[in-house]
């Protein structure tokens, strides 16, 4: 089984993104042959500063690493670096249509109002799409809002395969992350935890010290009945607590209220913050020790090897299903 996921690079990682995505991608080297990408290109559909988006590229590889992914086996890399998915990305664009790209929710959302938006953000999920195929991946672990595209990529996967009568992609299935999978933010529950909320202290991220980690959970919104119990209509603070808690200690939900029965929220939090600090002081460790050494260069570099070596693989093979070219591949 071939496992794909992407990961945008950008700074400021938070447990939102630890739980609901590295915890995940790094589970699963174990079950399948892993393929984790920064996937830079995805990332210039608005401009960004260039240098910060080499160091961000980088950050988010040694945030792969440090969750414990280990790139003997998996392959780690930066998109750009392997051409084959802007290649197979026009092919798929040939393929799709003005119409379906127009429904999707994220070019709806970032396009509202406007009369004209940059085409990237238009195309963005057929650069996805051809991320996922040009791996033949079977699976990829995705949270909740990116059902949408996997969806295109399967119905374009699909579509090229009807046409040729079969045997170009391999059609592949979204897993949905559901444990950790919606860490919102502690000011306020109704909201996702965010690395763009303006509130620093909306948010742990995972190179805040000790007394950053402790003052946003005592700060955590929670309510006035002061009881530690799991209720997401009534009681969507001290839910996401108990959520956080529970992924990060491997205690059930259930055992967590009986443990913390007629106590007050103030020890609760104080018992989360210690339990966060522990988890996140050895990630941050081995995150300074890998960001900051000679080697990360050299691992994504293997990995971009590695990954072209697969993809030029099936781009062959939809060339050749296209006729495009002389070369032989
Ligand atoms: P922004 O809010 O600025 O758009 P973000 O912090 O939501 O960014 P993304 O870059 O969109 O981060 O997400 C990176 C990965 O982390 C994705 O796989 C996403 O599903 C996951 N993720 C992000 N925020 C959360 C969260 N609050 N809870 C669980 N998973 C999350
Ligand atoms: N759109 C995704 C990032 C992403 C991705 C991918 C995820 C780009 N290409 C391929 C899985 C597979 C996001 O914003 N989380």
């Amino acid at each position: 089984m071939r496992v794909f996921s992407g990961v945008q690079p950008s700074g400021d990682m938070h447990i939102g993104n630890y739980l609901g995505a590295f915890k995940q991608f790094v589970k699963l080297q174990y079950e399948a042959d892993c393929v984790y990408c920064v996937v830079d290109m995805h990332s210039i559909t608005l401009p960004k500063d260039p240098a910060e988006l080499r160091q961000y590229i980088l950050d988010i590889a040694a945030w792969y690493i440090a969750c414990g992914l280990d790139t003997k086996g998996s392959i780690l890399f930066a998109q750009s670096d392997v051409g084959a998915h802007a290649e197979l990305a026009w092919v798929l664009t040939c393929s799709s249509y003005t119409g379906e790209l127009s429904r999707m929710t994220q070019f709806k959302a970032k396009g509202k109002g406007a009369e004209s938006v940059p085409a990237g953000i238009f195309t963005y999920p057929v650069l996805m799409a051809a991320d996922i195929l040009v791996y033949d991946t079977d699976v990829v672990p995705v949270g909740e809002d990116q059902r949408q595209h996997i969806e295109l990529a399967r119905d374009l996967a699909i579509r090229v395969n009807n046409r040729f009568g079969g045997g170009v992609f391999v059609v592949p299935e979204g897993r949905y992350v559901t444990e950790g999978a919606r860490i919102m933010a502690l000011d306020d529950p109704t909201v996702k935890m965010s690395k763009s909320a303006e509130n620093e202290y909306s948010r742990i991220s995972l190179l805040d010290d000790e007394g950053k980690i402790r003052k946003a959970l005592s700060r955590a919104t929670t309510d006035s009945d002061g009881e530690i119990r799991y209720d997401e209509e009534k009681k969507p603070g001290v839910s996401n607590l108990l959520n956080i808690y529970s992924v990060f200690s491997g205690k059930s939900i259930e055992e967590l209220e009986k443990q913390y029965a007629g106590q007050g929220y103030g020890t609760f939090k104080n018992d989360l913050a210690d339990l966060t600090i522990e988890t996140l002081t050895p990630l941050r460790e081995k995150y300074l020790e890998i960001r900051h050494s000679d080697e990360l260069v050299g691992i994504l570099l293997d990995g971009a090897e590695r990954a072209n070596a697969i993809a030029e693989k099936v781009l062959a093979r939809v060339y050749d299903k296209f006729g495009l070219g002389v070369r032989k591949r």
